[in-house]
């Protein structure tokens, strides 16, 4: 399939399977804005935005961000146009429950505005892909007994996926539990990047948290409130609702750099440190050999109990993959990388030779590595008795810095979309059971540490226009991709 990226060979929606989903991916924090209305109250987001804005890029936060929040309606209209199926968003906990616990009061106007949105979907023919923690936590937990820190998390995490299954889940039949807890726990925990921004200068510039250990509790926590999320919906609701739950991790594909054993090993140290952490314990019960090994009495242990109660709870897999890393062994333990511990002993690097591993993208930590989506895959079938795959976002930034030409002729993008979309189905056809393909995202928006700087969207948003909505270039591709066009780049 080299061929992919010499020669454009055309795509066709025919050729993936009838029924499966193509849509666009969101999170609320990132484009609902309306932070202070109709009774939503912070999350660690907007507290994080407001105590660290050097910590954000251009300085800014997500209180207006794209208002989806008013303007669903006329969003949904634009999926529908480009011929998405699904749409993937979050909810907000502190709108629905502004502190946290269905008994410190359920917020109506909150409910209100979900139970809209899904109907809307659905009367448009579009199904709801639901995440039920995109990394806004209320905030009234957080400093109650500081979030994913405290065992305490798991019941009211519970409680609240119990609050919206009840609401929603007549309607609703895709569920995530937490989108990337890699991701959430490393930056937020190890590095201090993102929200909360705890760290110690064990890694990251700061001493109000612990880098060599909260990472590790934090995901830990993070299990078991997945655990305990499915365990209660296969109790309380799988006989009427008949619905699905997955988790989503943060897939880098690691290519080891050289021909070596060394660096094979260290591939291997790199996925078991960013998805063998969640998907090893959900799979068989315990946490990969190699992170028991080098992360030593720092890793939490799984009671008995506990480990009986966490096997076999993965029902479908959600990848966001985005890119690839070389990888070499590491043994210095002041490398901070994209395995997000220094405790794997990897060294990951974007260029072999003086070669990058792909071209580099707007956003630049992106470098376009397509082969690395099959591989990622095939990992995944492999390692975790063949789970059920979405891939949940997959997508590249644009600089906001470029013209309004460039960033709406957006032709390498189609070019990002067109590859991986090519590895995809020829996973498929190899006999991936991958169900879905979400492109990170419909609308530009506010992208955490990178503000508004990145643009990822389909839709261009002029934040200097009452937010008007343009659609690219790319947008246009995929509604002819998918109205039943041959595309190429
Ligand atoms: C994923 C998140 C998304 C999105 C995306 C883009 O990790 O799930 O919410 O933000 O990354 O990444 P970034 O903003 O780091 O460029």
């Amino acid at each position: 399939f080299q061929s992919y990226l010499h020669n454009s060979i055309a795509l066709s929606r025919s050729s993936f399977p009838k029924d499966f989903m193509f849509g666009a991916a969101t999170s609320a924090y990132q484009i609902e804005g309306a932070a202070n209305t109709d009774g939503r109250k912070p999350s660690i987001w907007d507290t994080f935005t407001k105590e660290h804005p050097e910590k954000i890029s251009d300085h800014s936060s997500g209180d207006v961000a794209e208002d989806f929040y008013h303007r669903y309606k006329e969003d949904i209209a634009v999926i529908k146009e480009i011929g998405l199926n699904s749409f993937r968003f979050s909810i907000s906990w502190p709108r629905v429950l502004p502190f946290g616990r269905v008994s410190a009061g359920v917020n109506p106007e909150g409910v209100n505005f979900y139970n809209s949105m899904i109907n809307e979907l659905l009367s448009n023919g579009i199904e709801p892909f639901i995440t039920l923690f995109h990394w806004d936590l209320p905030q009234a937990l957080q400093d109650e007994y500081g979030g994913f820190l405290s065992p305490k998390i798991v019941d009211d995490y519970r409680d609240y996926v119990d609050f919206c299954f009840e609401e929603f889940g007549d309607r609703v039949k895709y569920w995530v539990s937490l989108n990337e807890p890699n991701y959430f726990s490393c930056f937020g925990y190890a590095l201090g990047a993102t929200a909360p921004g705890r760290c110690s200068n064990y890694i990251g510039n700061c001493r109000n948290g612990n880098s060599a250990t909260e990472p590790y509790i934090v995901i830990h926590h993070m299990i078991l409130c997945h655990a305990s999320a499915l365990k209660l919906y296969r109790l309380k609701y799988q006989a009427s609702q008949k619905g699905t739950i997955g988790i989503i991790v943060t897939a880098f594909w690691k290519e080891p750099k050289f021909d070596t054993i060394a660096s094979r090993k260290a591939a291997s140290r790199g996925l078991d440190f960013t998805i063998g952490w969640l998907l090893h314990p959900l799979t068989y019960g315990d946490y990969p050999e190699s992170m028991r090994t080098l992360v030593g009495d720092r890793l939490p242990k799984f009671t008995e109990e506990q480990s009986q109660m966490i096997k076999g709870c993965i029902e479908f897999v959600g990848v966001n993959y985005y890119t690839a890393r070389y990888v070499d062994e590491s043994t210095s333990s002041t490398s901070v990388n994209l395995s997000y511990t220094t405790d794997s002993q990897v060294i990951e690097s974007t260029e072999k030779n003086g070669i990058p591993i792909g071209q580099q993208a707007g956003s630049t930590w992106i470098y376009i590595y397509p082969e690395g989506l099959r591989e990622m895959v095939f990992y995944i079938k492999r390692n975790y008795n063949d789970p059920s795959i979405y891939i949940t976002e997959n997508g590249m930034a644009d600089n906001y810095s470029m013209s309004i030409n460039d960033l709406l002729n957006d032709s390498l993008r189609i070019k990002y979309h067109y590859l991986h979309l090519s590895y995809l189905l020829q996973a498929i056809k190899e006999g991936a059971d991958v169900r879905g393909y979400y492109v990170w995202s419909f609308l530009d928006d506010f992208e955490w540490e990178f503000g508004y700087t990145f643009r990822y969207g389909l839709t261009y948003i002029d934040y200097t226009n009452g937010l008007k909505r343009i659609p690219k270039s790319s947008a246009f591709w995929f509604q002819n991709f998918l109205h039943g066009e041959n595309v190429t780049t």
